[in-house]
């Protein structure tokens, strides 16, 4: 699906550009996503293990499926999406990056500033004390890990029914308030809060513009709406003369 002129007069004009990415960025780094074909949800249920009662009823299973996520993740490379949306912050003259995903794969393709709503996979935090630092061992063989006070570490992400990182989510929140221009990329847009910063764009007077490779439940308030991969159609968007005026 080729860029629409739209779409590219759209980011040439913008003076505020937000993003929100979701798992389908990452899909052509070989990173399954949740709700697709051949998605993590399908194998597992999100109830069953990306819940705190999941992993109070069985902390093994719980690592063990974010230990396995860890090992393909360590395997795993930005894509030309991943770097398109890097190589946009350098240029634009406001940006803000918003992702779902908790793989770390923007700041790998050089995002300097990253807003991770769900956390990250690559950190731990202490069930107890609350310590929480980065762990990128992936050696071991999915052992349950501990905090230095002894109590039981869990990863480092927002699971279903927490709250997400209050200051996160205001600075998310801010963003999509005062940008006037939002790039929603690779998501399904039904887990919320972080869905709900879609329509919050367009109330706020923002246009919008979807790139997904099949429609969302938001793609009925969109602008724009792009149909193919991400890692195709960001750095074509995304090329110099699109940036001309930015
Ligand atoms: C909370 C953990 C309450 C980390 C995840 C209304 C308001 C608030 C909450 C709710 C609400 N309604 C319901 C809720 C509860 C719940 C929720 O949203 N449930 C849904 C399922 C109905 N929300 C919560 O529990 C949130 N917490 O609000 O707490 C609260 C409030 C106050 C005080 C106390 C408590 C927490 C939500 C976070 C849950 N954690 N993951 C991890 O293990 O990863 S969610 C999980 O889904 C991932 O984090 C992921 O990021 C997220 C969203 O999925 P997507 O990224 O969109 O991925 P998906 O596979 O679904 O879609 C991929 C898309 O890419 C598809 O559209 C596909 O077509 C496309 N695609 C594929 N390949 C490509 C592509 N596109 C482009 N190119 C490609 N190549
Ligand atoms: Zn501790």
């Amino acid at each position: 699906m080729p860029v629409t002129e739209e779409a590219r007069s759209l980011l040439k004009s913008a003076k505020s550009i937000a993003v929100l990415t979701g798992a389908g960025i990452s899909a052509e780094s070989g990173i399954p996503t949740f709700r697709g074909a051949a998605g993590l949800w399908k194998q597992f249920r999100p109830e069953e293990l990306a819940t705190p009662e999941a992993f109070a009823r069985d902390p093994q299973t719980v690592w063990e499926w974010y230990h396995w996520r860890r090992k393909l993740i360590a395997q795993a490379k930005p894509n030309a999406g991943h770097q398109a949306l890097a190589r946009l912050e350098q240029v634009a003259p406001s940006f803000t990056l918003i992702t779902q995903n908790v793989d770390g794969l923007h700041q790998a393709a050089g995002s300097k500033e990253v807003l991770e709503l769900h956390g990250s996979i690559w950190k731990l935090r202490c069930t107890q004390c609350g310590c929480e630092w980065v762990d990128r061992n992936t050696s071991e063989s999915g052992q349950l890990v501990y905090c230095q006070c002894g109590a039981l570490a869990r990863p480092g992400v927002v699971w279903f029914g927490e709250s997400l990182p209050p200051g996160v989510w205001q600075s998310a929140e801010q963003a999509i308030k005062s940008c006037d221009l939002l790039l929603v990329a690779g998501t399904s847009a039904v887990v919320y809060p972080a869905a709900g910063l879609v329509p919050l764009a367009s109330s706020s007077g923002a246009k919008v513009i979807e790139i997904n490779i099949e429609p969302s439940p938001m793609s009925g308030i969109v602008n724009v709406q792009l149909t193919g991969r991400a890692g195709e159609i960001l750095p074509n968007l995304i090329q110099e003369s699109s940036l001309a005026n930015l």
